[in-house]
């Protein structure tokens, strides 16, 4: 079969959070969630994948391997590790980091918030607090004040959606409430309107300083392509809710930023758009099962039980390319942004699948862009292998195979698959 030329216009590369690769962080509150043994097999937040003390030798092996953009975290509670109180190691740390990430030719973007949060600010009631807000609009001040000249690309906050539910609905992450709607949208709602400020803020200190390059400043929005198992009027509704509570309310508020229900009403920082680009987070389809329950807000979400094994990822889920179109499509229609695909990866121990998988999703990528589509980022999740939250560090991510015992880095076939693909530009 003849090749597809991979267009100049779509960078390829990779993303990481703070969190997950970088270890040694006692001010984070994933290190107490650890702590109190709410990490799986009781693994611990200070391990990462030693990313903060190698991050010389990891720029290295990623502009080896080809990358040409690179999503990676700042950890807030590095640079402000107490209230008001700001660390010059920590970004220093980071400042170093980026400049050698540009010096390699990688272009890097910079995630803001990422699931994590200082402690200080988790146990001053973390989202839920009134502050929440104006506190984290600070850190993001300090962050483009003394690192916006080495970076254009932005995303505010991480999955939102995930972030909410998985910390007050489903009592994965701290504070570990579960079946706690009232705070889901509370919290959902303050990240809309951080988000939106944020949006003002960075477009606001990198004119004002006169930074080099377009400022682009979006979020990443977790998107999983929902499918009902029938026609009926409870399955068309199940779909319909689990859309709205899901993907809409940030969609929506995030992009345009308009509240709508349950969130609130009205534009809070006036109509407009506050994306300069769609961010994607892509990984499975999902079923919606219709069901009624306090605890779980969207009904059953789950996975065809016939699928056969190849077609699933070690964590149980379904590899489906095809619902990358179908997520990006109607976004593009209704926003007709440029689109950077911040995530899309594959839990995979023994590599049997990646290269197949990364191949499968850029086909998908390049047909999007045929049709007109103006895709301009894909990163694989992940560069290596890393904490994959209250799962521990038995999921593989990794192009890049992380030894825990010696913190090798062992580059997989993939990763050289993926390599090839970065350089000669060809699928
Ligand atoms: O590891 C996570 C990441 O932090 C957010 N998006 C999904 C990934 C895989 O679960």
């Amino acid at each position: 079969m003849m090749k597809k030329k991979i267009p100049a216009s779509l960078l390829l590369g990779s993303a990481t959070a703070a969190t997950q690769v970088e270890g040694g962080d006692v001010n984070v509150n994933w290190y107490d969630w650890s702590l109190k043994g709410k990490v799986g097999r009781g693994e611990s937040s200070l391990t990462g994948a030693d990313h903060y003390a190698r991050f010389r030798e990891d720029t290295e092996m990623m502009a080896e391997l080809g990358h040409q953009c690179y999503r990676m975290g700042v950890e807030w509670s590095r640079i402000e590790p107490e209230r008001g109180v700001w660390s010059p190691e920590g970004m220093a740390h980071y400042r170093s980091e980026l400049e050698l990430i540009r010096a390699r030719g990688i272009v890097p973007m910079v995630t803001l918030h990422h699931f994590s949060c200082p402690r200080w600010f988790q146990e001053a009631g973390g989202w839920m607090s009134r502050e929440a807000v104006g506190l984290f609009l600070r850190f993001c001040g300090k962050i483009v004040e003394e690192l916006g000249d080495l970076v254009c690309d932005w995303c505010t906050i991480n999955e939102p959606n995930v972030f909410a539910n998985d910390s007050y609905m489903d009592g994965k992450y701290p504070p570990g409430h579960e079946g706690d709607m009232l705070s889901y949208f509370k919290v959902s709602r303050r990240m809309v309107i951080a988000h939106l400020r944020a949006y003002k803020l960075i477009h606001k200190i990198r004119r004002e300083k006169n930074f080099p390059g377009e400022t682009m400043v979006g979020y990443a929005q977790h998107l999983a392509f929902f499918v009902s198992p029938g026609k009926g009027l409870f399955c068309r509704l199940g779909k319909g809710l689990m859309e709205r509570l899901f993907h809409k309310i940030y969609l929506k508020g995030m992009i345009e930023g308009k509240l709508i229900f349950p969130l609130g009403a009205g534009y809070p920082e006036g109509k407009g758009i506050f994306c300069d680009y769609l961010g994607v987070n892509y990984y499975s389809r999902h079923i919606i099962t219709p069901t009624v329950s306090p605890a779980r807000l969207f009904g059953t979400v789950g996975f065809d039980p016939d699928l056969p094994k190849e077609k699933l990822t070690d964590l149980g889920w379904e590899i489906y390319p095809e619902g990358l179109a179908g997520v990006i499509t109607p976004l593009w229609e209704k926003y007709a942004l440029p689109v950077y695909i911040t995530e899309n990866g594959l839990a995979d121990s023994s590599d049997e699948k990646r290269a197949a998988f990364i191949r499968d999703h850029l086909a998908v990528v390049l047909r999007l862009m045929e049709e007109g589509v103006d895709i301009r980022r894909y990163y694989y999740w992940s560069l290596m292998d890393n904490l994959e939250w209250n799962d521990g560090y038995g999921p593989r991510f990794g192009l890049v195979e992380i030894d825990y015992d010696t913190m090798e880095r062992r580059p997989r076939p993939s990763a050289l698959y993926y390599r090839a693909l970065c350089r000669e530009r060809l699928l």
